[in-house]
């Protein structure tokens, strides 16, 4: 029953909602442009409505005492979130930035912290939810009547799963020939808070439930705490899979009489890890440290805290990751296969509470140093690149969501490599995801639980 349609046509997917869900957005200018803040309103410009972030590059927030019983992504997120990049500013090259005005339209609404998106081949958008249920969003009637409301659906066929704390279903993928292997991936947490590990698992969907539900990986290791999980999907462009497993947790979790996240760093287990499986969850045979006695072969990279974001350049392979740190210190890093990205060995992270380095170092010979660096926390989840969609000025641009800055930041990178954070787009509630639809626009799923899709329209007559 799904047929592909012209992807460029803007009407397959996605309709309003209503009215806006929230009031704006802001862009940043680079290297102490402080852009004016284009604030759209229904196609009215208001510039004195709340949620325009007008960030100052080098402005400083203080983080306040911090409740333990919150989760690292929760932690500080009552303070305004400012961009202040402290990495970059020697290093960013001049880019040529064209700020296009985007409108923001809710196109859902009623999310249950919604985690990952995906597009089927008829322009209609499977959807997860944390506590364990994919939505079926499906446009509404192109009656001529303006916006008419798109339809929720449950798809049944999900098992039991750990929902609690950062856990639950996480990230959704399709099979990247879905038209001819219908398979449609799945990141989630099983077990108990006691005992618990990230799985993946295919499903097929026959277009009203899921079947032949397979768990095709699980984490070798238990870990117990409900943080840290990981877990991006995406699809390299030789159709194997990269899974993005977290370091397992913040003190005082252990494992082996030890600090939990120091196994970031053991290839003998797969916490703070990205993993490349074959599209039946077997392990390729040229995966780097195949061979390698004690290592996991299925480890592509390792070295990471918490990986929520994470993004394959359809055009070039290219593969990116933003990943959390503690109390500042997330990252932005270009991925390779082999390499070591440093955590918890190298970090501009600091200890939750005591606010101690958590490293003396930020940089070893040897380890891979992240391009762009939070601090403040941006808690990224969500990354995408824009490839060939309805504005050309982004072409090639990554979009980095923000949960803790409620944000989606816009990211260029030059012909050297190096990475400048160039624009900033402000919502009202934490940011998850960010991905590029078939029509060419950006979708945002937003973290609460009552979440949102936005689509981010350009207006007419920008560049
Ligand atoms: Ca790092």
């Amino acid at each position: 029953m799904l047929s592909t349609r012209n992807p460029c046509n803007a009407q397959t997917t996605g309709v309003n909602l209503g009215a806006l869900g929230y009031m704006g957005l802001g862009l940043k200018g680079l290297a102490g442009l402080v852009a004016l803040a284009g604030l759209m309103g229904c196609g009215a410009i208001d510039r004195s409505k709340p949620g325009v972030s007008l960030a100052v590059p080098g402005s400083s927030v203080s983080n306040s005492a911090q409740s333990s019983d919150l989760t690292d992504e929760q932690r500080g997120e009552e303070t305004i979130a400012q961009a202040a990049e402290t990495s970059t500013d020697a290093a960013i090259a001049p880019v040529t930035v064209a700020p296009v005005t985007v409108t923001p339209v809710t196109v859902a609404t009623g999310l249950e912290h919604p985690w990952g998106m995906a597009w089927l081949p008829d322009g209609s958008l499977l959807i997860t939810e944390r506590p364990g249920r994919v939505q079926w969003l499906k446009p509404g009637p192109q009656n001529g009547q303006g916006n008419p409301p798109a339809t929720l659906k449950t798809i049944p066929g999900v098992p039991p799963l750990l929902a609690a704390g950062q856990g639950g279903l996480m990230d959704i993928a399709l099979h990247p020939n879905f038209e001819q292997k219908p398979w449609v991936y799945f990141t989630y947490s099983d077990g108990s808070t006691e005992a618990n590990r990230t799985k993946v698992a295919r499903a097929k969907f026959d277009g009203e439930k899921l079947t032949d539900w397979q768990e095709i990986f699980a984490n070798a290791d238990a870990k117990r705490g409900t943080q840290h999980f990981g877990a991006r999907l995406a699809w390299l462009l030789d159709d194997t899979l990269l899974v993005s497993l977290g370091d397992g947790g913040n003190p005082p979790v252990s494992f082996d009489g030890d600090l939990i996240r120091k196994q970031a760093q053991n290839l003998g287990t797969h916490f703070g890890k990205v993993l490349r499986l074959n599209a039946d969850g077997s392990v390729p045979t040229d995966n780097p440290f195949v061979g390698q006695a004690g290592a996991k072969p299925e480890i592509w990279s390792y070295g990471h805290r918490n990986i929520q974001g994470l993004a394959v350049d359809s055009a070039t392979g290219t593969v990116w990751a933003t990943e959390h740190g503690s109390q500042g210190g997330d990252e932005f890093n270009r991925l390779s296969p082999g390499s070591n990205y440093g955590w918890p060995e190298v970090s501009f992270s600091k200890e939750y509470g005591s606010g101690q380095a958590i490293s003396p170092q930020t940089s070893k010979p040897g380890l891979v140093d992240p391009l762009l660096e939070w601090t403040p926390a941006l808690a990224p989840s969500g990354l995408t690149v824009y490839r060939d969609g309805q504005i050309p000025s982004w072409q090639g641009n990554l979009f980095a969501g923000g949960l803790r800055a409620q944000q989606v930041r816009r990211i260029t990178v030059d012909g050297s490599g190096r990475a400048a954070d160039v624009e900033t787009f402000a919502f009202d509630q934490r940011v998850r995801d960010v991905r590029q639809g078939p029509d060419g626009l950006l979708y945002v799923l937003t973290d609460d639980a009552n979440g949102k899709l936005i689509r981010l329209e350009p207006k007419l007559g920008s560049p």
